[in-house]
């Protein structure tokens, strides 16, 4: 019997390994446990030890982080780098004393050096500065893979990582300031309707992004979990054919919540951040060549109906 326990689980990553196991990928040598900040604070060695010694994991899926969108990455680099930077080596140094059999943690495509050649691959992590609008979280998360492979270096480990590009859903962090631009949206377009205002997009609309629908990723992380064999990193992306502008998932988001593009507005004083991170799934197609992504208008419209439905216990 595995037991995996899924740290961060109860965010949108956590709940999107949720929905899959709910629609057809549990098997039942498995139990899975969803941990939240409430049951132990990551940062602290001691409560990782605890949680670690309580359920007695045979495997790990490693989510939780300080998350959030440009303009809080913007504010917070220091907080960024020090709390990931703790919690990462708390989880793995627990998996490691516990014996755990393999670990899966999860990085970004935002980690990439910024002055790059396109499309970004696995062997790209640490071939440059990254965007200095997240330094310290992508520096934080970039010590991961270097973990990764010292833990196999000195001890065989099978602690392995994936880098998924943007990714949204139900359950996202819908705080307008602190989270993501799709779950941003959403709630402004929400308000706009409500007040009768226009809807405000910041930055230019032209930056690029691919993204990813959290249930999508939720399945290949159980993929990568019981077949992904390599230390090194995996790209879990869409393909780059599926690469949109911030301009299009503002429009997107606008058809999804029935409000008129024409009243969609730019704000060009707010930051754009790095203009595109175009990230390569080759590696990915490799293992699965006939995985289906959800398309984003779908996705889009399920996220849509989905906060508009769960406005009130909504993470906002
Ligand atoms: P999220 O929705 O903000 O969820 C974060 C999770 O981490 C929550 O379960 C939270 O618990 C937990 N957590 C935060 N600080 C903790 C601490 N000190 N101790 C214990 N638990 C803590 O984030 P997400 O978007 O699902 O992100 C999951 C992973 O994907 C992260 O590693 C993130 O860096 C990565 N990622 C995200 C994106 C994206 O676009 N969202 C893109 C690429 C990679 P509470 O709910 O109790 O606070
Ligand atoms: O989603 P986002 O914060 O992530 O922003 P990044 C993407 C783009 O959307 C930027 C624009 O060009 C923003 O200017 N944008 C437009 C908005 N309206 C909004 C809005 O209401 N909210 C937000 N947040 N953006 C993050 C990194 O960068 O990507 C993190 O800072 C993380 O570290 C994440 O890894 C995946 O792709 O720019």
């Amino acid at each position: 019997m595995k037991r995996v326990i899924v740290t961060g689980g109860t965010g949108l990553v956590g709940k999107g390994i949720e929905a899959a196991l709910a629609h057809g990928d549990a098997r039942d040598d498995e139990e899975w446990i969803f941990l939240s900040s409430k049951d132990g604070d990551l940062s602290d060695l001691e409560a990782t030890r605890a949680i670690f010694a309580k359920h007695q994991p045979t495997h790990v899926i490693h989510l939780a982080a300080m998350v959030g969108g440009l303009f809080r990455n913007m504010k917070y680099n220091l907080d960024f780098l020090r709390v990931n930077m703790a919690i990462n080596d708390n989880v793995l140094a627990c998996a490691h004393e516990f014996k755990v059999e393999k670990v899966v943690s999860c990085l970004s495509t935002c980690i990439f050096p910024d002055k790059t050649t396109y499309p970004i691959d696995e062997t790209m992590v640490h071939l440059g500065p990254p965007h200095s609008s997240n330094f310290g979280y992508s520096h934080a998360k970039r010590m991961v893979d270097v973990y990764n492979r010292a833990y196999h270096a000195q001890h065989g480990s099978k602690f392995t990582s994936v880098i998924p590009t943007n990714i949204y859903g139900p359950h996202d962090n819908f705080n307008i300031d602190d989270g993501h631009v799709i779950p941003g949206l959403i709630h402004k377009v929400y308000k706009a309707k409500a007040a009768g205002e226009k809807l405000t997009c910041w930055g230019s609309g032209t930056p690029l992004r691919q993204f990813i629908y959290s249930e999508d990723l939720g399945r290949l992380m159980i993929w990568a979990l019981r077949e992904y064999p390599e230390i090194d990193p995996i790209i879990l992306s869409v393909d780059e054919a599926a690469e949109v502008s911030i301009r299009d998932v503002v429009h997107k988001v606008a058809d999804a919540a029935g409000f008129s593009r024409d009243d969609v507005v730019f704000d060009t004083d707010k930051a754009d951040g790095q203009f595109k991170k175009t990230a390569a799934n080759t590696k990915l197609r490799k293992y699965l060549p006939d995985f289906k992504f959800t398309p984003i208008d779908e996705g889009i419209k399920r996220s849509v109906d989905w906060f508009f439905e769960n406005y009130e216990q909504a993470r906002k």
